[in-house]
Protein backbone atom coordinates (compact mmCIF):
# COMPACT_ATOMS: atom_id res chain seq x y z
CA UNK A 1 0.00 0.00 0.00
CA UNK A 2 0.98 3.62 -0.53
CA UNK A 3 1.12 5.26 2.18
CA UNK A 4 3.01 8.78 3.49
CA UNK A 5 3.64 7.75 7.12
CA UNK A 6 3.26 10.88 9.10
CA UNK A 7 6.57 11.65 10.94
CA UNK A 8 6.22 10.29 14.68
CA UNK A 9 5.99 13.89 16.25
CA UNK A 10 3.52 14.40 14.20
CA UNK A 11 0.84 12.12 14.91
CA UNK A 12 -0.67 13.52 17.91
CA UNK A 13 -2.15 16.42 17.31
CA UNK A 14 -3.62 17.72 20.91
CA UNK A 15 -3.20 17.88 24.59
CA UNK A 16 -5.90 14.80 24.77
CA UNK A 17 -4.63 12.65 22.42
CA UNK A 18 -1.33 13.29 24.26
CA UNK A 19 -3.12 11.83 27.43
CA UNK A 20 -5.10 9.60 25.85
CA UNK A 21 -1.64 7.79 23.94
CA UNK A 22 -0.08 8.38 27.61
CA UNK A 23 -2.68 6.40 29.63
CA UNK A 24 -2.39 3.41 26.96
CA UNK A 25 1.12 3.37 27.50
CA UNK A 26 1.33 3.04 30.75
CA UNK A 27 -1.08 0.48 30.92
CA UNK A 28 1.17 -2.46 30.62
CA UNK A 29 -0.11 -4.61 33.82
CA UNK A 30 -3.45 -5.29 32.92
CA UNK A 31 -4.39 -8.99 34.16
CA UNK A 32 -8.01 -8.32 32.82
CA UNK A 33 -6.26 -8.05 29.21
CA UNK A 34 -2.90 -10.05 29.27
CA UNK A 35 -4.31 -13.20 31.22
CA UNK A 36 -7.00 -13.51 28.47
CA UNK A 37 -4.31 -13.22 26.02
CA UNK A 38 -2.49 -15.40 27.20
CA UNK A 39 -4.87 -18.30 26.70
CA UNK A 40 -4.46 -18.60 23.01
CA UNK A 41 -2.31 -15.49 22.22
CA UNK A 42 -5.19 -13.44 20.78
CA UNK A 43 -4.72 -9.87 22.93
CA UNK A 44 -8.18 -8.27 22.83
CA UNK A 45 -9.26 -4.47 24.08
CA UNK A 46 -12.96 -5.17 23.76
CA UNK A 47 -15.91 -7.18 25.59
CA UNK A 48 -17.31 -10.09 25.17
CA UNK A 49 -20.83 -11.40 23.79
CA UNK A 50 -23.12 -14.32 24.39
CA UNK A 51 -24.06 -16.52 27.57
CA UNK A 52 -21.24 -18.03 29.89
CA UNK A 53 -21.48 -21.63 30.46
CA UNK A 54 -22.55 -21.17 34.22
CA UNK A 55 -20.59 -24.38 34.92
CA UNK A 56 -17.50 -22.58 35.23
CA UNK A 57 -18.48 -21.49 38.53
CA UNK A 58 -19.11 -24.79 39.64
CA UNK A 59 -16.14 -27.52 40.22
CA UNK A 60 -12.98 -27.64 41.82
CA UNK A 61 -12.26 -23.86 43.58
CA UNK A 62 -8.62 -24.33 42.46
CA UNK A 63 -8.99 -24.17 38.80
CA UNK A 64 -12.51 -21.78 39.48
CA UNK A 65 -10.38 -18.87 38.27
CA UNK A 66 -9.18 -20.45 35.09
CA UNK A 67 -11.91 -21.86 33.86
CA UNK A 68 -13.47 -18.15 34.73
CA UNK A 69 -10.54 -16.01 32.55
CA UNK A 70 -10.86 -18.75 29.52
CA UNK A 71 -14.98 -18.38 29.20
CA UNK A 72 -14.42 -14.56 29.50
CA UNK A 73 -11.70 -14.43 26.77
CA UNK A 74 -14.27 -17.03 24.57
CA UNK A 75 -16.84 -14.37 24.91
CA UNK A 76 -14.37 -11.79 23.56
CA UNK A 77 -13.22 -13.96 20.82
CA UNK A 78 -16.97 -14.57 19.95
CA UNK A 79 -17.43 -10.71 19.76
CA UNK A 80 -14.33 -9.87 16.83
CA UNK A 81 -15.76 -12.51 15.10
CA UNK A 82 -19.61 -10.91 14.87
CA UNK A 83 -17.41 -7.63 13.87
CA UNK A 84 -15.42 -9.63 11.50
CA UNK A 85 -18.71 -11.61 9.85
CA UNK A 86 -20.10 -8.12 8.72
CA UNK A 87 -17.11 -6.80 7.05
CA UNK A 88 -18.91 -8.40 3.46
CA UNK A 89 -16.52 -10.56 0.95
CA UNK A 90 -12.94 -10.24 1.73
CA UNK A 91 -9.94 -11.69 -1.04
CA UNK A 92 -6.74 -12.19 -0.25
CA UNK A 93 -5.84 -9.55 -2.43
CA UNK A 94 -7.90 -6.73 -0.60
CA UNK A 95 -6.29 -4.23 2.48
CA UNK A 96 -7.85 -3.88 6.26
CA UNK A 97 -7.57 -1.36 8.04
CA UNK A 98 -8.04 -2.25 12.37
CA UNK A 99 -8.35 1.75 13.87
CA UNK A 100 -7.08 1.73 17.03
CA UNK A 101 -6.21 -1.47 17.02
CA UNK A 102 -4.78 -2.13 20.57
CA UNK A 103 -2.27 -5.46 21.37
CA UNK A 104 -3.61 -6.85 17.83
CA UNK A 105 -6.00 -9.59 18.41
CA UNK A 106 -8.96 -8.30 16.30
CA UNK A 107 -5.95 -8.01 13.46
CA UNK A 108 -4.68 -11.04 13.62
CA UNK A 109 -7.88 -12.89 13.74
CA UNK A 110 -8.92 -11.05 10.33
CA UNK A 111 -5.61 -12.53 8.82
CA UNK A 112 -6.51 -16.20 9.99
CA UNK A 113 -9.97 -16.00 8.20
CA UNK A 114 -9.26 -13.83 5.11
CA UNK A 115 -5.57 -13.97 4.54
CA UNK A 116 -5.21 -10.78 3.10
CA UNK A 117 -3.21 -7.41 4.03
CA UNK A 118 -4.21 -6.24 7.38
CA UNK A 119 -3.15 -2.62 8.98
CA UNK A 120 -3.55 -1.59 12.43
CA UNK A 121 -3.00 1.97 13.46
CA UNK A 122 -2.99 2.70 17.31
CA UNK A 123 -1.42 6.09 18.90
CA UNK A 124 0.17 4.03 21.65
CA UNK A 125 3.71 3.20 20.92
CA UNK A 126 3.50 0.13 23.37
CA UNK A 127 0.44 -0.97 21.49
CA UNK A 128 1.99 -0.84 18.69
CA UNK A 129 5.49 -2.60 19.78
CA UNK A 130 3.47 -5.63 21.71
CA UNK A 131 1.13 -5.93 18.54
CA UNK A 132 4.31 -5.98 15.87
CA UNK A 133 5.90 -8.80 17.98
CA UNK A 134 2.88 -10.43 18.16
CA UNK A 135 2.86 -11.24 14.54
CA UNK A 136 6.32 -11.95 14.22
CA UNK A 137 5.54 -14.85 16.53
CA UNK A 138 3.02 -16.10 14.32
CA UNK A 139 5.14 -15.24 11.92
CA UNK A 140 2.68 -13.44 9.91
CA UNK A 141 4.45 -9.89 10.06
CA UNK A 142 4.54 -9.58 6.14
CA UNK A 143 0.75 -9.49 6.22
CA UNK A 144 -0.26 -7.86 9.84
CA UNK A 145 1.33 -4.83 10.47
CA UNK A 146 0.44 -2.45 13.17
CA UNK A 147 1.56 1.19 12.88
CA UNK A 148 1.97 4.38 15.34
CA UNK A 149 -0.26 6.26 13.66
CA UNK A 150 -3.15 8.56 14.23
CA UNK A 151 -6.85 6.84 12.86
CA UNK A 152 -8.08 10.25 12.08
CA UNK A 153 -5.02 10.99 9.87
CA UNK A 154 -3.62 7.95 8.91
CA UNK A 155 -1.59 8.68 5.73
CA UNK A 156 -3.00 5.55 3.81
CA UNK A 157 -3.60 6.12 0.29
CA UNK A 158 -7.31 7.60 -0.85
CA UNK A 159 -9.56 4.29 -2.10
CA UNK A 160 -6.78 1.42 -0.36
CA UNK A 161 -9.13 -0.45 1.77
CA UNK A 162 -11.42 -2.68 1.06
CA UNK A 163 -12.92 -2.58 5.22
CA UNK A 164 -12.21 -0.44 7.61
CA UNK A 165 -13.41 -1.21 11.18
CA UNK A 166 -13.40 0.40 14.89
CA UNK A 167 -13.52 -2.51 17.73
CA UNK A 168 -14.85 0.10 20.73
CA UNK A 169 -12.48 3.09 20.14
CA UNK A 170 -14.73 5.59 18.50
CA UNK A 171 -15.31 7.36 21.64
CA UNK A 172 -11.61 8.32 21.85
CA UNK A 173 -12.16 10.91 18.55
CA UNK A 174 -15.07 13.58 16.70
CA UNK A 175 -16.85 10.84 14.56
CA UNK A 176 -17.45 13.88 11.95
CA UNK A 177 -13.07 13.75 11.53
CA UNK A 178 -13.24 9.68 11.88
CA UNK A 179 -15.50 9.05 9.37
CA UNK A 180 -14.00 11.58 6.76
CA UNK A 181 -10.93 9.52 7.22
CA UNK A 182 -12.65 5.99 6.42
CA UNK A 183 -14.52 7.73 3.84
CA UNK A 184 -11.33 8.77 1.75
CA UNK A 185 -9.84 5.52 2.40
CA UNK A 186 -12.55 3.05 1.52
CA UNK A 187 -12.63 2.02 -2.35
CA UNK A 188 -16.68 2.49 -3.46
CA UNK A 189 -18.95 0.06 -2.19
CA UNK A 190 -16.21 -1.01 0.93
CA UNK A 191 -17.64 -1.46 4.14
CA UNK A 192 -16.60 0.32 7.66
CA UNK A 193 -17.74 -2.09 10.53
CA UNK A 194 -18.16 -0.24 14.13
CA UNK A 195 -18.45 -2.14 17.70
CA UNK A 196 -18.94 0.32 20.57
CA UNK A 197 -21.25 1.67 23.40
CA UNK A 198 -22.87 5.00 22.87
CA UNK A 199 -25.28 6.72 25.27
CA UNK A 200 -29.21 6.71 24.56
CA UNK A 201 -30.42 10.14 23.45
CA UNK A 202 -33.81 8.64 24.32
CA UNK A 203 -33.10 8.51 28.03
CA UNK A 204 -31.07 12.34 27.60
CA UNK A 205 -27.96 13.29 27.89
CA UNK A 206 -25.14 11.25 29.58
CA UNK A 207 -26.18 9.29 32.80
CA UNK A 208 -23.89 9.25 36.11
CA UNK A 209 -22.69 5.41 35.24
CA UNK A 210 -21.79 6.44 31.59
CA UNK A 211 -20.01 9.35 32.64
CA UNK A 212 -18.28 6.94 34.99
CA UNK A 213 -17.10 4.71 32.14
CA UNK A 214 -15.91 8.24 30.28
CA UNK A 215 -13.65 8.71 33.21
CA UNK A 216 -12.29 5.69 33.91
CA UNK A 217 -11.08 5.05 30.28
CA UNK A 218 -10.75 9.07 29.39
CA UNK A 219 -12.99 8.75 26.80
CA UNK A 220 -16.18 10.63 25.51
CA UNK A 221 -18.93 8.23 24.98
CA UNK A 222 -20.90 10.04 22.14
CA UNK A 223 -25.08 9.57 22.18
CA UNK A 224 -26.43 7.13 19.41
CA UNK A 225 -27.32 9.92 17.25
CA UNK A 226 -24.20 11.22 16.74
CA UNK A 227 -23.34 7.97 14.86
CA UNK A 228 -25.66 8.13 11.74
CA UNK A 229 -25.16 12.08 11.37
CA UNK A 230 -21.35 11.35 11.07
CA UNK A 231 -21.72 8.40 8.91
CA UNK A 232 -24.76 10.16 6.48
CA UNK A 233 -22.43 13.31 6.44
CA UNK A 234 -19.36 11.06 4.73
CA UNK A 235 -21.21 8.93 2.63
CA UNK A 236 -21.35 5.74 4.89
CA UNK A 237 -24.90 4.56 4.98
CA UNK A 238 -25.99 1.76 7.25
CA UNK A 239 -26.47 -1.82 5.97
CA UNK A 240 -27.22 -3.49 9.59
CA UNK A 241 -27.42 -1.89 12.68
CA UNK A 242 -27.62 -4.73 15.76
CA UNK A 243 -28.08 -3.87 19.55
CA UNK A 244 -25.83 -6.19 21.22
CA UNK A 245 -26.51 -4.91 24.37
CA UNK A 246 -28.41 -7.71 26.01
CA UNK A 247 -25.86 -10.12 24.55
CA UNK A 248 -23.03 -8.41 26.06
CA UNK A 249 -24.54 -8.65 29.70
CA UNK A 250 -23.96 -11.84 30.70
CA UNK A 251 -19.68 -10.93 30.14
CA UNK A 252 -19.78 -8.34 32.78
CA UNK A 253 -22.06 -10.25 35.20
CA UNK A 254 -19.30 -12.87 34.79
CA UNK A 255 -16.59 -10.21 34.61
CA UNK A 256 -17.98 -9.24 38.12
CA UNK A 257 -17.36 -11.96 39.57
CA UNK A 258 -13.47 -12.96 37.87
CA UNK A 259 -10.27 -12.55 40.39
CA UNK A 260 -9.65 -9.36 37.00
CA UNK A 261 -12.38 -7.64 37.73
CA UNK A 262 -11.53 -3.52 37.97
CA UNK A 263 -14.09 -2.04 39.53
CA UNK A 264 -15.98 -0.71 36.01
CA UNK A 265 -18.40 -3.67 35.51
CA UNK A 266 -20.91 -2.35 37.86
CA UNK A 267 -21.19 1.08 35.98
CA UNK A 268 -21.50 -0.91 32.55
CA UNK A 269 -24.37 -3.40 34.16
CA UNK A 270 -25.86 -0.54 35.87
CA UNK A 271 -25.76 1.63 32.62
CA UNK A 272 -26.93 -1.19 30.07
CA UNK A 273 -29.63 -2.20 32.83
CA UNK A 274 -31.53 1.23 33.47
CA UNK A 275 -30.78 1.85 29.15
CA UNK A 276 -28.64 4.98 28.97
CA UNK A 277 -26.36 2.86 27.20
CA UNK A 278 -25.97 0.38 24.10
CA UNK A 279 -23.53 -1.75 23.37
CA UNK A 280 -24.03 -1.48 19.48
CA UNK A 281 -23.06 -3.18 16.22
CA UNK A 282 -23.01 -1.04 12.93
CA UNK A 283 -21.87 -1.65 9.40
CA UNK A 284 -22.18 0.77 6.36
CA UNK A 285 -20.94 0.67 2.41
CA UNK A 286 -19.20 3.58 1.41
CA UNK A 287 -20.91 5.27 -1.69
C1 LIG B 1 -11.12 -1.09 25.78
O1 LIG B 1 -11.21 -2.34 26.32
C2 LIG B 1 -12.21 -0.27 26.21
C3 LIG B 1 -12.35 1.01 25.82
C4 LIG B 1 -11.53 1.68 24.83
C5 LIG B 1 -13.32 1.82 26.53
C6 LIG B 1 -14.61 2.19 26.06
C7 LIG B 1 -15.50 1.16 25.51
C8 LIG B 1 -16.84 1.29 25.55
C9 LIG B 1 -17.71 0.27 24.89
C10 LIG B 1 -17.48 2.42 26.21
P1 LIG B 1 -10.12 -2.93 27.32
O2 LIG B 1 -10.13 -4.39 27.07
O3 LIG B 1 -8.83 -2.24 27.21
O4 LIG B 1 -10.78 -2.58 28.73
P2 LIG B 1 -10.52 -3.39 30.08
O5 LIG B 1 -9.06 -3.24 30.40
O6 LIG B 1 -11.42 -2.75 31.10
O7 LIG B 1 -10.87 -4.84 29.80
MG1 LIG C 1 -10.46 -6.01 28.24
Amino acid sequence: MTTTAPAPGKVLHTAYQKSVAAYWNSNRDDPVNLRLGDVDGLYHHHYGIGDYDPSVLEGPSDTRDDRIIKEMHRLETTQADLLLDHLGDISPGDRLLDAGSGRGGTSLMAYQRFGCQVNGVTISEYQVEFANNHAEQWGVADRVKFHFRNMLDTGFETGSCRAVWTNETTMYVNLFQLFAEFSRLLEYGGRYVCITGCYNDVTGGRSKAVSRIDEHYICNIHPRSEYFKALAANNLVPINVIDLTAGTIPYWELRARSSVATGIEDPFLTAYREGSFHYLLIAADRI
